[in-house]
């Protein structure tokens, strides 16, 4: 063995082992591996991803025994506040319960992170609760991969909760829908208004709507926002197959409501696991997410080849130009990326 093979072994060995340790430390439930093992899953240096992947590996195997559960609403609606109430009621009854949040605006203003935290203090502190903000970096479908190796993660570790949160700024929404099997959209009051702004389609994401902060002088309007609500969702098509999307009031302030949210979605998931809809829905999204691996490499690969990047220019202004043929032009364009794999 070369002195450099030597090295690289000896390198090799130690990330397995290390990543190993980190497998067992997971299993174990040790909440400081799992931080790390999810530090390891959000770096993009090469070595940190195969360390992810040889510590991923082994935790297939017990993983999926939570219910994810996805919470959206625009900025402001009481996402972070009802997962602190709605976190806390279940830690108390001896759930182990992970909040994940994915907001892609955290890139754009750091701020919302800090806040994030602040307002889930009580739930951060309780023993039964993991709370990890968003990656900070990476485009969508990135923060997608990291976001299902993280649940794939705490699963592991024994969670038999994985909340996530999103922001609700349209893209982010069917991205999340893809990962969780419960999907809940946080909505404030005057549904007129609201309803206008939004795109009917999130409309058809969701498995329930729940009117917050239906409180103090805001609880009637509340009751009837969520009578609104019910009338738009008879005229949708729901998103889960056997389920007839909710529509709910409730208060993260005053705890009113929450409790009903989770025998909801506990009947949600009984439903599913007896019909199989639940396992279906399973199957599809690891299916999904594979296709789409495949293709953002296949992408890459693509763009990133060199005779591709040489001929690539010219072939775009002939198209522009009216000289070539779309068709022709992608035809040109995979031969010289073809021709050079061979
Ligand atoms: N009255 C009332 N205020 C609430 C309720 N839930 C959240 N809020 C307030 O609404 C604001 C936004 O809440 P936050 O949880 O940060 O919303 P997010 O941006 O969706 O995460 C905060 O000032 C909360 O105190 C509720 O149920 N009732
Ligand atoms: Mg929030």
């Amino acid at each position: 063995m070369t002195k450099h093979a030597r090295k690289k072994f000896i390198k090799k060995e130690r990330s397995e082992q290390s990543a190993k340790q980190l497998t067992k430390a997971i299993l174990n439930g040790n909440r400081k591996a799992l931080f790390k093992a999810i530090t390891l899953i959000e770096s993009n240096a090469q070595h940190h991803q195969e360390r992810a992947q040889e510590m991923l590996q082994p935790l297939l195997a017990y993983a999926g025994r939570s219910i994810r559960i996805g919470i959206t609403g625009v900025p402001g609606a009481g996402k972070s506040t009802f997962i602190e109430a709605f976190g806390k009621l279940l830690c108390d009854q001896g759930y182990r319960v992970a909040v994940l949040a994915v907001d892609p605006s955290s890139t754009v203003n750091g701020g919302s992170i800090l806040g994030d935290k602040t307002r889930m203090e009580e739930l951060a502190k309780h023993e039964n609760a993991f709370i990890r903000p968003s990656p900070s970096s990476g485009t969508l479908g990135g923060v997608h991969k990291k976001t299902r190796e993280t649940i794939i993660a705490c699963e592991a570790a024994g969670f038999d909760l994985i909340i996530i949160e999103t922001v609700g700024i349209g893209q982010s929404e069917s991205v999340v829908r893809g990962m969780v099997d419960f999907f809940l959209m946080l909505v404030l009051t005057g549904a007129g208004d609201e309803l206008q702004g939004m795109k009917k389609g999130v409309l058809e994401l969701v498995d329930a709507i729940a009117v917050n902060k239906a409180d103090g002088d805001n609880l009637k309007l509340a009751i009837k926002t969520r009578r609104e609500y019910a009338q738009i969702l008879h005229l949708l098509r729901p998103a889960t197959i056997g389920w007839e999307t909710k529509a709910v009031t409730c208060s993260s302030l005053t705890g009113d409501g929450i409790e009903s949210i989770w025998s909801m979605i506990q009947n949600f998931t009984e439903l599913g696991k007896t019909s199989s809809v639940f396992y279906d829905r399973r199957n599809a999204q690891v299916s999904e997410w594979l296709h789409a691996m495949i293709k953002d490499r296949l992408e890459l690969s693509f763009y990133q080849h060199e005779k591709v990047g040489e001929i690539r220019n010219s072939i775009e202004a002939d198209v522009i130009q009216g000289k070539l043929t779309v068709t022709k032009a992608t035809d040109q364009l995979f031969r010289a990326y073809q021709d050079n794999k061979k």
